[in-house]
């Protein structure tokens, strides 16, 4: 069984970081271990005067017993970072926390729909850069890209646009890239995947919903990485991740007292 530690927030309401990512991975046989960067009251994106509490200082004592335990992942997986000192712990703990062969994963989960996340600024950008560089794989969306890539983010682009920003991306790093969010024809919507060292690119577009919500970013993610470590082809990865999502999306859609995520649990419940 393949091991994992997701490093993230604790949003304790709302359904996104830690709160899918345990439940995704270990429905789909991955072994979660979490190491917290911090903990809300919900999520930013929607509720006011949300509670945080910074983990930073209790992050390398947590790693450094894990060290002398011996413990070991196949993959780390890291998500929405509220401090930017907790980037240099993340790049130093890989080294130490990760198996042979074992992958750096990279969300940079900080903006959408062109902006960042209201609780973060340029500083958390630069400093997801730093471990974007070391990574193994990247899933940012279209925003978070071009953060990243200190560009403009724009709606409108062409396919040319899309494998450039895949190579750059790659050029950062990263042997893989996910960017998610992109879509080429009206009514569809999916992800773009660039292998560096093969220049395979992988892709799947599912059928555009009417709404969109928050948290897709993290679930997306947590199947993506799942799949793929259990040994899934990317094709198989992202059309598994798209369709996910799509139907979380439609199990959601009419019940407006849920405006906050989406319901993958009825997804996660029907599938595992
Ligand atoms: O879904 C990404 C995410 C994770 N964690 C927190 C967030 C967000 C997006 O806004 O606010 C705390």
């Amino acid at each position: 069984m393949k091991k994992i530690v997701s490093i993230q927030d604790i949003s304790c309401y709302g359904q996104c970081s830690l709160t899918v990512a345990l439940p995704i991975l270990s429905a789909k046989g991955i072994e979660t271990a979490i190491l917290p960067s911090g903990i809300l009251s919900t999520h930013t994106g929607g509720f006011q005067n949300f509670t945080y509490h910074d983990l930073t200082d209790e992050m390398p004592k947590i790693v450094s017993h894990w060290i002398d335990e011996g413990i070991t992942f196949d993959a780390i997986y890291t998500g929405y970072i509220g401090d930017t000192r907790q980037f240099d712990l993340i790049n130093d703990s890989k080294g130490k926390l990760l198996n042979a062969g074992g992958r750096f994963i990279v969300d940079p989960a900080m903006a959408d729909h062109g902006k960042l996340y209201p609780a973060l600024n340029e500083d958390i950008v630069e400093g997801m850069k730093g471990i974007v560089r070391e990574a193994d794989m990247i899933l940012p969306n279209l925003t978070e890209a071009a953060f990243l890539l200190g560009r403009e983010y724009s709606e409108s682009y062409t396919r040319d646009d899309i494998l450039d920003m895949l190579q750059a991306l790659a050029a950062m790093g990263p042997e893989e890239v996910v960017l998610t969010g992109v879509s080429f024809e009206e009514g569809k919507l999916g992800a773009i995947a660039y292998q560096k060292s093969t220049g395979t690119v992988t892709e799947y577009y599912a059928e555009k919903q009417a709404q969109s919500y928050h948290g897709t970013g993290d679930i997306f993610s947590s199947v993506l990485i799942a799949d793929y470590l259990n040994g899934k082809s990317m094709a198989d990865c992202l059309a598994d991740a798209c369709e996910f999502i799509v139907k979380s999306i439609q199990a959601t859609m009419g019940h407006p007292e849920h405006p906050y995520g989406v319901c993958f649990e009825a997804v996660l419940a029907a599938k595992e």
